[in-house]
């Protein structure tokens, strides 16, 4: 599959300001900086499509972009605001949580979250609550471990194995998941057939 046209649309407040949930749609997640933007201008080929922040932090908007891909499917690509900036206030991290789990829980078009780790890192103890939150919620989700141009491969394997291990304390069944770059592509077919299969088998929750 591949993406015909990406647009921005819209930066929404809360997720009752959303465009009309009328198409299938896509959120990616995960703390500031892992490289949210960076990837959904790979996926979609556009280079200024989602801004590459140079100060993290500061968006809190739910950012809807429109995609028309080459099996016909329009659908929406989301970019949510990051997690775990250390500088930002409690109230500040109160209101982030309270508005993304509204969006999360209640979209209805929402047929999947993709969850943005580092794979530089170590597990890291905010992913792992926040997908066990996923799991509390009952929320599909898969997991895309960004940045793999910056390690050795072996240290790829190392951080997101053991990530993984550290997943399965809590989960029976371990989320699908893929190993990206936006540097080198790499993960890019594997994402937009993983969507273009959702695409095929539902139109919301
Ligand atoms: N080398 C490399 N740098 C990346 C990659 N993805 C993002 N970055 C860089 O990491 C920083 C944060 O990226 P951004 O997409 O703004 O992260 P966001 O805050 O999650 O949206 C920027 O300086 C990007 O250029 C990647 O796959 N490889
Ligand atoms: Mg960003």
């Amino acid at each position: 599959m591949e993406i015909i046209s990406a647009n921005y649309i819209i930066s929404s407040p809360t997720y009752k300001d959303c465009p009309p949930p009328d198409k299938s749609e896509y959120a990616f997640i995960g703390r500031s900086n892992v490289g949210k933007s960076s990837l959904i201008n790979m996926l979609t080929n556009k280079k200024g499509l989602a801004k590459i922040s140079a100060t993290p932090g500061k968006t809190q908007l739910i950012n809807h972009f429109d995609i028309v891909s080459s099996d016909k499917k329009k659908w929406y690509l989301v970019d949510l605001p990051g997690y775990g900036y250390a500088t930002v206030s409690q109230k500040a991290r109160n209101n982030w949580g309270n508005m993304i789990e509204s969006y999360i829980r209640k979209r209805e078009n929402l047929v999947s979250l993709f969850v943005l780790i580092d794979s530089r890192h170590e597990p890291q103890p905010i992913d792992i609550e926040f997908i066990n939150w996923l799991g509390e919620w009952q929320i599909p989700f898969s997991i895309v471990f960004t940045k793999t141009d910056k390690n050795k491969p072996a240290a790829t394997i190392r951080n997101t194995g053991a990530f993984l291990t550290e997943l399965s304390v809590k989960w029976e069944e371990l989320p699908r998941h893929f190993l990206t770059s936006a540097v080198t592509k790499q993960g890019r077919t594997e994402m937009l057939d993983y969507i273009k299969g959702l695409n095929q088998s539902k139109s919301g929750r």
